[in-house]
């Protein structure tokens, strides 16, 4: 028997459509779905993979607890009721103990457990539930929820006359979305990309300004200068729905084209035409990139200079803007399934780097929720916008300070690579009591764990798209077969163990279908089964209106739109636009300059990988074999460095290697350097753990806490003093 299943590929966030041809229940065949709205029947090299993924020998097919020393790499097989008895248990012994805040948990980017690990972690009682969020669009998103009450998450660009591409590389990170921009640049939309690298997407822009790293924050300072005297605002705009214009204007006096020349390395000239040109096209947009949430200290500073941008240039949720979705209005988003009433007003006091960091933990987000649910009647979800600070979590789990951290449980997340100072990681995770990880495979940050659990990839599980539930439409797709092996879906793991810590009775669906059934029923569809929902309709997007203002109030304490951010001011920030010098930069630590000569970016998406994963693919890893740095041919001659070798790329924090990949994208006083690499092929135990110290650029990236955004608490990747030397011998 032959069927073909409506799935959706999770190796990125575009969730491309795939069609499963199932024989005999066998996955025989997947190629992109010609009609789904994303991908229109195309796959990248990831998505072409996607049965090397299913089916690889590496795959964690059981679950594993560890018998060896930690770091051993000694695990033996055991059944899913010992292992979740026994994780069951011990975490109710360390929460009696030390109390439900003792244990954490860390997870990475967009997953399909979305609102589970809330859910599970609010009725435990712990407020420490870390993502990577912080270096992942929170600030901007939070800066601009506290501005107009909800972020401008749809840029327009198909009907904006400018697109400003600000910190973003489409043409890498999210392959689908460059037809969208091509179509809009064949229509006649300029575009204009902001970016130190030329990269894929800055080579189709009409204007490419190559700023040094970590200086967007200068850059958008002087646009607003260029644009507020020179008289090119929506005074109407501003008049009727803004407060905070007189401050604004005041305060960007200082910030003239030419004070922002030395900073970012732009002319003069060029930084007031392109400001003009943004201020000049009637509608515009700026499409964010998270390259301007990790320049750390400052980050979200430089958010509201590019929301102010927006706001006074009345690009706010107008057709071809900068479009506020707002919550889908029937479904059950990711907000409602939480719980987070759940969790008592003194465990969320105790939330680590919630006293320091106030934006995106329960200081700022209680005051957001009050606002948003005013005027939307939801919020956003408290995953990835109200968390405790990784950093101070790590420290807490390696030194017991403020209070012991005992217990994580890390699901879709490598946290020795993908966090800044593996190191401190290796140490935090090293001293745990407890460490239980879900995964695809065995990866440096699982070796280290008390119990690996094996999780169902996107072939063996349903899926739906929400965007978190900040969005106002969804996507669904179906799972092509069950679960092979013993693998679990990553919310099946949440419930069960949920079930074993007395919270039954909010686990009362048996499938991920059942619950995605659940949530979509309010939109009135009157489904049978999800699957029916998948095969009659597959998506829903709310009907979308434009100046919501207009109609529904704005979400701050004003009810205006706020140049001047009085969520900022009660937290205790300036709630103006104001510069940061970026923390690594020769203008913060001139004492270094002479000895990191070099700015370093440590990062930014790179085709054929996602983050740390799919290096044990063969055909993927094929087409990048080695992690690279890429070096301006002028650096490359002057250290004597020749394409392909090794090379040391050093900060005052560590010290790795990559592969010189010389270009002139780059210039000669910046490298930019992968991410994500380490080596499954390499030793697997400790102290190699798979080459994970070895050329993943985290171990040279700092976090010490006063480098860190003063709101939410993003480690600083852009923009870091560096210096390079060739490998030499056997290095
Ligand atoms: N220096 C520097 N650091 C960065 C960045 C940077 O640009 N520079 N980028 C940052 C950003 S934006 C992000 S989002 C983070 C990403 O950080 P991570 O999300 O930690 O990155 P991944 O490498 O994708 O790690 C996810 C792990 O989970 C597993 N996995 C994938 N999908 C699933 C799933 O559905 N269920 C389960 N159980 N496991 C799964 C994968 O096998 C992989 O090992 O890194 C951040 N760190
Ligand atoms: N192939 C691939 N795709 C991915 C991912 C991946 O790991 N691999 N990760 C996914 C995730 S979780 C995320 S968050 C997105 C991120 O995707 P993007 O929003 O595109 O962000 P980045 O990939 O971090 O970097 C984008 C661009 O920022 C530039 N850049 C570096 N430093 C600076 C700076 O200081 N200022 C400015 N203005 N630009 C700078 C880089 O050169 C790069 O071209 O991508 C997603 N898609
Ligand atoms: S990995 Fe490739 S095929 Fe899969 S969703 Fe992303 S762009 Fe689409
Ligand atoms: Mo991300």
């Amino acid at each position: 028997m032959s069927e073909v299943k409506k799935t959706a590929c999770h190796f990125c966030h575009m969730n491309c459509g795939m069609l499963a041809t199932v024989e005999n229940g066998v996955i025989t065949k997947v190629v992109g779905d010609p009609e789904h709205p994303f991908n229109a029947g195309a796959q990248c090299p990831r998505g072409v993979s996607a049965l090397d993924h299913l089916n690889h020998p590496n795959r964690i097919n059981y679950p594993l607890k560890r018998v060896g020393e930690r770091g051993s790499g000694e695990f033996k097989r055991v059944s899913w009721e010992e292992a979740l008895d026994d994780i069951a248990a011990r975490l109710t012994a360390l929460k009696e103990k030390y109390g439900a805040e003792t244990i954490t948990t860390t997870g990475g980017t967009n997953r399909t457990d979305d609102f589970a690990r809330r859910r599970f972690f609010n009725l435990v009682g712990s407020p420490n539930v870390v993502h990577t969020a912080p270096v992942c669009w929170i600030p901007n998103f939070l800066t601009e929820a506290a501005s107009y009450g909800w972020a401008a998450f749809d840029p327009e660009i198909a009907g904006a006359k400018c697109a400003v591409i600000w910190g973003h590389n489409g043409g890498s990170s999210y392959l689908p979305e460059m037809r969208g921009m091509l179509q809009a640049k064949a229509n006649g939309t300029k575009i204009i990309v902001i970016d130190p690298n030329y990269s894929e997407t800055a080579s189709k822009a009409d204007i490419w300004m190559p700023l040094k790293p970590g200086s967007d924050n200068a850059l958008a300072l002087a646009w607003l200068n260029v644009i507020i005297n020179e008289g090119l605002c929506d005074y109407e705009f501003i008049e009727n729905w803004t407060v905070g214009f007189e401050e604004l204007s005041e305060r960007v006096e200082e910030y003239t084209p030419e004070w922002a020349a030395e900073k970012t390395g732009l002319s003069p000239e060029l930084i007031a035409e392109t400001a003009r040109m943004y201020a000049m096209s009637k509608p515009a947009c700026i499409v964010w990139g998270v390259a301007t949430d990790q320049l750390g200290k400052g980050s979200a500073a430089s958010a509201q200079a590019r929301v102010a941008l927006r706001i006074i240039c009345g690009n706010l949720d107008v057709p071809g803007g900068d479009v506020m979705p707002g919550p889908h209005p029937t479904f059950i988003t990711d907000w409602e399934m939480e719980l987070n009433d759940m969790l008592p007003e003194e465990q969320r006091a105790k939330q680590l780097g919630s006293e320091r960091f106030k934006l995106n933990s329960w200081p700022g987000y209680t005051m957001l929720t009050e606002n948003m649910l005013r005027v939307w009647g939801k919020s956003i979800p408290a995953e990835w916008f109200c968390e405790a600070n990784p950093s101070t979590v790590f420290r807490a789990m390696a030194t017991e300070k403020p209070y012991p951290v005992k217990a994580c449980i890390t699901l879709a997340n490598n946290p020795l690579v993908s966090y800044a100072n593996s190191k401190l990681v290796y140490e935090g995770l090293k001293n745990l009591d407890l460490y239980v990880v879900m995964e695809y495979w065995m990866t440096p940050s699982a070796m280290l764990a008390d119990y690996i659990l094996p999780a169902a990839s996107w072939l063996e599980r349903p899926v739906m798209t929400t965007t978190y539930g900040v969005s106002d439409w969804l996507i669904a797709s179906e799972k092509a077969i069950e679960p092979l092996y013993e693998r679990k879906t990553d919310t099946e793991f949440w419930s069960e163990l949920g079930h074993r810590m007395g919270q039954a009775e909010y686990w009362p669906w048996k499938t991920d279908e059942e619950i995605f059934k659940y949530r979509l029923d309010p939109i009135g569809l009157e489904l049978e089964s999800y699957e029916e929902f998948v095969e009659l309709y597959r998506m829903h997007f709310a009907e979308r209106d434009y100046r919501k203002y207009e109609t529904r109030g704005v979400a701050t304490p004003s009810g205006k739109v706020e140049l001047k951010i009085s969520i900022f001011e009660q937290l205790g920030y300036d709630p103006l636009p104001h510069y940061v010098a970026p923390p690594f930069s020769a203008e913060a630590k001139p004492e270094l300059a002479e000895q990191y000569p070099l700015s370093l970016v440590a990062g930014g998406g790179f085709m054929p990988f996602f983050h740390s994963e799919h290096r044990e693919i063969t055909r993927i890893r094929l087409l990048r074999p080695y992690p690279r740095v890429a070096i301006n041919p002028t650096l490359a001659q002057n250290r004597n460095i020749k394409e392909g070798e090794w090379v040391w790329i050093e900060t005052p924090t560590g010290k790795v290697k990559q592969t010189a990949f010389i270009t002139s994208a780059v210039a000669p006083d910046v490298i930019q350097a992968e991410r994500g690499w380490w080596f499954p092929e390499k030793e697997v135990k400790a102290p190699s753990l798979m080459g994970v110290f070895e050329s993943n650029i985290n171990v040279c990236v700092d976090d010490d806490l006063d480098t860190l955004d003063e709101l939410c608490g993003s480690f600083c990747s852009r923009g870091i003093m560096c210096r390079i030397s060739k490998v030499e011998g056997n290095d």
